[in-house]
């Protein structure tokens, strides 16, 4: 019962933390780190690895936290300021940087909801059918890093799954509460990191926080009948490769993810031989490291060149421009949208006015309003602000007023105070509901546990005022959550997913895809007694709604776990490429998909698109990458090759950068999107491109379509791809010619089509200083 308190206690201070944590980023300087643990990294050179290590050991026996030894070379030790000086002056050391804290990408904690495995959308059926043999089973194995997992889910259940691959070299460890009989042919491996000095960690891949399961059953969760939160978005819950088998790194605790642990996670991952590494988590934006001391970054790169896709999730920091993280362009970045499955909680007014609004409420109202209803403005105390108390900040209501109320406040962007805490203010001072009006979260439903609560847009929070101006005796009460199952529109960019270009990089386009990531219905632990997912007087819930783009990434793993099984020798590059040219611009009204705001949505916000559930296991073409090329990028960075080998541990001999690096020139990799950076000068610029035949058919003839915006001339040549068996891969150039007036993102699109295949990358063109 204790346990039970203080892992609930630990999971809404975590969550608490982060958002708070979130509004202060910008005011603070450091980035956190995790205690005084330094990540020294060796590059390719294990022999100085053992000797440095054990001369660390000989002083220090409690010194090491983690050893790399697998995919790069290092440790992470716990060290003094004068031991990090002295070690990072040692021979063999690379480079030696703190261990950074990152985050989970889930929303601000508290905003919930629903899922459904594909977004019914027309996507175009002629083109990308899915063949036949792709109904077989996957035989892929999806790695997670995440919090662990809940191995007794139904959805970690085996009936039914192909035995263990060959292949699989990986351990199931065991922990408190886990033992090797924990893992079966579904769950094939799990593992966690270790930290003797962390006693606050629980040392088992047993999830106590429920993101990790919520994920991993997202990505590759059999099929649940029946499943819900508490008969909210009821159905079938199921992950997107339900064939595959699911590895777990537990490398995130209460009080985060620390580096140290992601590349241990990575160094393991390589080893044990799984397929995919699906990462929902990150630094937030205004602490992004550099690629050079980014665990992320350099693990990926590692798992990359071993032929291993790794997916991230953009980060939830949107939606201000260049928020998105894990931007290294050997990383899938996934950005997040809405599905079409609203969790509606009315409001009805005095004057039988119905208000619609956005929550998950277990609030025991009556269905009649008769509750008094008052604005935050109009309970506002003494000493506080007009502003503050029409935004309902703690302190600046008065009690006595808002008692039996229910209370509308507002809820500015950079609002201090996360919507919880206002709740919890309401709640205290003896309110009986509260009603929030923000525009962007209107879509993301909230679970405000056992206290009505629903979310508004403006224009109804001024419907709402205007009544309660004209009404003596206003009364309102908010209605129990009700599913709407075909919203429309959907999908639209969720409001927190972030958003490109990535900061000091405009000749990459990121985020890449877009997947949902809203309202997600998905497994989780079953012993979770947090007031945040269980309401007083019920049992825990079986499954749980989260929103974030931690649950589009996974989403997009399960897809190219089954692109894998399909085409069990592509490249990780291959894979992007097929999920990014299959990507769906258009949606369920059959108009062009839109952000929180209602504009039409770019590729700063969705990349390529939403992904397509199926159309890239046979895309026809692909844009590969070979992994030297990731040196060459680099290089273009503006990395010299010391700097070059902080992140690749080995480099081919006699690699050199180009003396006329520049970063124009990674406009030039062969990316399946394209980015160009343009000054005022109107001299147009030219990219090149590369494209291989995939398909059965190897006579193939593809002909190019160009959506150009105003301002740009867009010429492709040759502009018409003749395949044969002895030319599978053909090249075009692009030269993109700016008017002298075009200025600002210029954003279109490149379609090679044949009568099987849509081949699509977007691009954008930013002209500045004109
Ligand atoms: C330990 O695992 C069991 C399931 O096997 C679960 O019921 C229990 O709540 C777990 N305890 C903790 C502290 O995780
Ligand atoms: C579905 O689950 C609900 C509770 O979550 C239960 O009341 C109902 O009987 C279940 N229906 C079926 C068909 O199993
Ligand atoms: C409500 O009335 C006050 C004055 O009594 C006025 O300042 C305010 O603009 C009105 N608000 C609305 C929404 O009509
Ligand atoms: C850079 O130099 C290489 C030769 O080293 C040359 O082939 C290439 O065209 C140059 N690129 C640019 C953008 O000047
Ligand atoms: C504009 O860009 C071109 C090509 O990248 C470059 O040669 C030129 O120097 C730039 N002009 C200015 C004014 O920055
Ligand atoms: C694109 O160029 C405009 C100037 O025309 C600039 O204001 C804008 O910030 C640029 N966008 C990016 C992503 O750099
Ligand atoms: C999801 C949920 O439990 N919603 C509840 C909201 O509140 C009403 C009572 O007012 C319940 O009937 C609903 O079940």
């Amino acid at each position: 019962m204790i346990m039970n308190i203080s892992l609930s206690f630990l999971f809404f201070y975590f969550v608490f933390f982060l958002s708070l944590h979130y509004k202060e980023s910008d005011a603070t300087t450091a980035p956190p780190q995790n205690g005084n643990v330094y990540i020294v990294y060796m590059g390719a050179n294990k022999n100085s690895h053992d000797m440095l290590l054990s001369s660390l050991l000989r002083r220090n026996k409690k010194a090491l936290v983690h050893s790399y030894k697998n995919g790069f070379s290092g440790f992470a030790a716990r060290l003094s300021d004068s031991e990090a000086s002295q070690l990072s002056k040692q021979p063999g050391v690379v480079s030696m940087f703190p261990d950074p804290m990152l985050q989970l990408h889930t929303t601000r904690s508290w905003d919930f909801l629903q899922y459904e495995t594909s977004v019914l959308i027309d996507s175009q059926p002629r083109f990308n059918a899915v063949p036949v043999s792709a109904s077989k089973g996957s035989d892929t194995i999806i790695g997670i890093l995440d919090t662990g997992i809940w191995p007794e889910s139904e959805s970690f259940s085996d009936e039914g799954m192909d035995p263990i691959p060959s292949r699989w070299k990986g351990k199931c460890m065991v922990g408190q509460n886990f033992t090797t009989s924990d893992c079966n042919k579904k769950l094939i491996g799990a593992r966690y990191y270790k930290d003797e000095d962390s006693k606050s960690r629980m040392q088992s891949p047993r999830d106590e926080l429920g993101h990790g399961t919520h994920v991993a059953s997202t990505a590759a969760g059999v099929s649940v009948a029946n499943a819900s939160y508490y008969g909210l978005a009821n159905g079938a819950a199921k992950g997107g490769s339900p064939t595959s088998h699911i590895a777990m790194y537990r490398v995130c605790f209460s009080d985060g993810c620390p580096g140290s642990a992601i590349l241990a996670a990575f160094d393991d991952a390589i080893a044990d031989g799984v397929d995919m590494l699906s990462l929902s988590l990150g630094a937030s934006s205004s602490f992004a490291p550099e690629f050079s001391t980014d665990p992320i970054a350099i693990g990926a790169f590692h798992a990359v060149q071993k032929g291993i896709t790794v997916l991230c999730s953009a980060g939830n920091d949107g939606p201000s421009a260049q928020s998105v993280v894990n931007v290294a362009p050997w990383i899938l970045t996934v950005a997040a949208t809405t599905i079409d499955r609203d969790l509606e909680s009315d409001i009805v007014l005095g004057n039988n006015k119905v208000i619609k609004g956005e929550s998950i409420n277990f609030s025991e109202l009556e269905e009649s309003p008769k509750y008094p209803l008052i604005s935050g403005s109009a309970a506002k105390t003494k000493s506080a602000t007009e502003v503050d108390a029409r935004n309902c900040y703690p302190n600046s209501i008065d009690a006595e007023m808002i008692k039996g109320k229910v209370v509308l406040c507002q809820h500015a962007d950079n609002s201090i105070y996360s919507p919880r805490m206002k709740l919890t203010g309401v709640m205290k001072s003896g309110g009986v509901g509260i009603i929030i009006v923000n525009d962007k979260t209107r879509l993301v439903a909230s679970n405000s546990g056992s206290f009505p609560m629903t979310v508004i847009t403006s224009k109804d929070g001024a419907e709402i005022l205007a009544y309660i101006n004209s009404s003596e005796n206003s009364v309102a009460t908010i209605l129990a959550t009700k599913t709407i199952p075909t919203y429309k529109p959907a999908p639209t960019v969720a409001y927190f997913s972030a958003r490109g270009p990535a900061a000091g990089l405009k000749n990459l386009l990121k985020p890449d895809i877009a997947a949902p990531g809203v309202n997600i219905l998905a497994a989780w632990i079953a012993n979770d007694k947090s007031k945040e997912t269980t309401p007083e007087g019920r049992e825990p819930p079986r499954f749980n709604l989260l929103s974030g783009t931690s649950m589009a990434c996974p989403h997009v793993a399960g897809i190219a776990a089954n692109i894998k099984s399909q085409n069990p020798s592509w490249s990780p590059a291959a894979i992007r490429s097929a999920i990014i040219t299959s990507a769906i611009q258009i949606n369920n009204l059959k108009e062009p998909i839109t952000t929180q705001t209602g504009e039409n949505a770019t590729p700063y916000d969705y990349g390529a698109g939403e992904v397509s559930p199926t159309g890239g296991i046979q895309p026809g073409l692909v844009y590969d990458i070979d992994p030297a090329d990731y040196l060459q990028f680099l290089c273009y960075y503006g990395y010299d090759i010391s700097a070059i080998k902080l992140i690749a541990a080995e480099l081919p001999s006699g690699f050199a950068c180009p003396k006329n690096s520049s970063k124009d020139m990674i406009s030039n990799m062969n990316y399946p999107s394209i980015a160009i950076s343009m000054n005022a000068t109107t001299e147009p610029v030219t990219v090149k491109r590369t494209v291989t035949n995939v398909d059965t058919d190897e006579a193939t003839t593809y002909t190019v379509t160009i959506d150009k915006p105003a301002g740009l001339e867009v010429n492709v040549s040759p502009n018409e791809l003749k395949f044969t068996a002895n030319a599978k891969k053909l090249n075009y150039e692009v030269t993109f010619s700016p008017s002298s007036s075009a200025k600002g993102d210029l954003f279109g699109a490149i379609t090679w089509t044949n009568k099987k295949y849509k081949v699509r990358s977007p691009f954008v063109v930013n002209r500045s200083g004109v």
